[in-house]
């Protein structure tokens, strides 16, 4: 993989999931804690959307992060101003080509669209000669092909933006032809390329990979996957998806800090941090069968391929229920210092069996059992 940076959008994409609005303050620990996470960037709501989003922009400025801040405003000069006006390090400009939005969002056809982004970009670059400038359209999956290499190539031939972003805005696209649109535009462009990838059908994580495999140096991520309706990349899930390429990808990220960061977000929203979450579900590192069981325990990686530690999180070995194995049974017998023969605790598993076939038993109830076993057992206690 190219070197890439995450666009965290948390603070931008993530506000326009349905229950997620954040304070000031949380807005400032959000960002400090993606800063020490590792992100590059970190995008903003546009200063145009209410007075405090404009305030909050020189707020998460004035904390003096690592990270650079970016803004995302429509396609005119007005937002463009009002942007740079924030002080933020980078402007990310957008406007829609796929024919649902040219007719129903701004009624501009290709031509239209590529003058007013020339005149835009122009405006920006001659008030800001170093801002980081990006310009997208949206929804560029159900856009004609021709009409978007119509308009990225007349952006790039301006010399002016150092990124082209390409968006899946309504989470169609398949990830082969996130690989060849992005392999395309690099080729054709020789520019930085960024993607931003709705999940409306379960793929914005393996588009966002296809993209960088492709060559895409940007993706965007938010936290837990908020965004509009079911959301887009999730920063967790990216980071998972890329660990288990290569570790070394993501090695640079304070990877210890992810279980805070998806908590935070999940209070903030009053949300539950889904079960099937890359590596912060609640059952991410829990194995269960007694084959499994056995083959963690003698091994982690016979059934892990990605490795809790990492995260600062720790495994779990589920005893209790039918499906579990001697192997599993004897692992908590030690870790409670007792010393069980074998066929002590062949008996115990089959007794677990026989009762969770009914009623799953508890942690404790296991321990009870193997405690009372080693009472009954001279000599029991190592
Ligand atoms: C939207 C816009 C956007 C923009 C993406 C981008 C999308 O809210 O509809 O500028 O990279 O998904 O197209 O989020
Ligand atoms: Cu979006």
């Amino acid at each position: 993989l190219h070197n890439f940076h995450i666009i965290e959008s948390t603070l931008r994409e993530g506000e326009q999931f349905s229950t997620a609005t954040f304070t000031t303050a949380q807005k400032i620990e959000i960002a400090t804690l993606l800063d020490q996470f590792g992100v590059e960037m970190l995008e903003m709501t546009s200063p145009c959307a209410s007075p405090r989003s404009e305030a909050d922009i020189r707020a998460v400025l004035a904390e003096n992060l690592n990270l650079r801040v970016l803004t995302h405003v429509r396609c005119t000069r007005e937002d463009a101003q009002r942007a740079i006006d924030t002080g933020v390090h980078g402007v990310d400009i957008v406007i829609g080509t796929s024919p649902q939005l040219m007719t129903h969002s701004h009624g501009k056809d290709i031509r239209q669209i590529i003058d007013l982004a020339a005149d835009v970009l122009s405006f920006v670059r001659e008030q800001s000669p170093d801002i980081i400038l990006r310009f997208s359209t949206e929804d560029s999956f159900r856009s004609s092909e021709a009409d978007l290499m119509r308009v990225y190539l007349a952006i790039a031939d301006l010399g002016l933006v150092n990124r082209l972003g390409i968006a899946d805005t309504v989470g169609v696209a398949m990830p082969s032809q996130v690989w060849r649109l992005v392999n395309q535009l690099v080729r054709m462009t020789g520019l930085d390329i960024e993607f931003h990838g709705h999940n409306d059908s379960g793929c914005a994580i393996a588009n966002a990979a296809a993209a960088l495999e492709a060559g895409a140096t940007h993706v965007d991520t938010t936290v837990l996957g908020l965004g509009e309706r079911n959301g887009i990349t999730p920063l967790g899930g990216l980071i998972a998806r890329l660990y288990t390429l290569n570790r070394d990808y993501v090695s640079r990220y304070n990877l210890p800090l992810l279980p805070q960061i998806d908590r935070l977000i999940a209070d903030i929203c009053q949300l539950d941090i889904p079960f099937s979450n890359y590596i912060t579900g609640s059952s991410a590192f829990t194995h269960k069968a007694g084959i499994h069981a056995k083959g963690v325990l003698a091994d982690p990686e016979t059934y892990e391929a990605i490795n809790p530690g990492d995260f600062g999180l720790t495994r779990e070995i589920s005893i209790g229920h039918h499906l579990t194995g001697w192997n599993a049974v004897r692992n908590r017998a030690q870790s409670l210092g007792l010393n069980l023969d074998d066929q002590t605790l062949r008996a115990i598993t089959q007794t677990i069996k026989q009762q969770a076939d009914d009623n799953a038993l508890t942690p404790q109830e296991i321990d009870d059992l193997l405690m009372e076993a080693s009472l009954q057992t001279a000599g029991g206690l190592a």
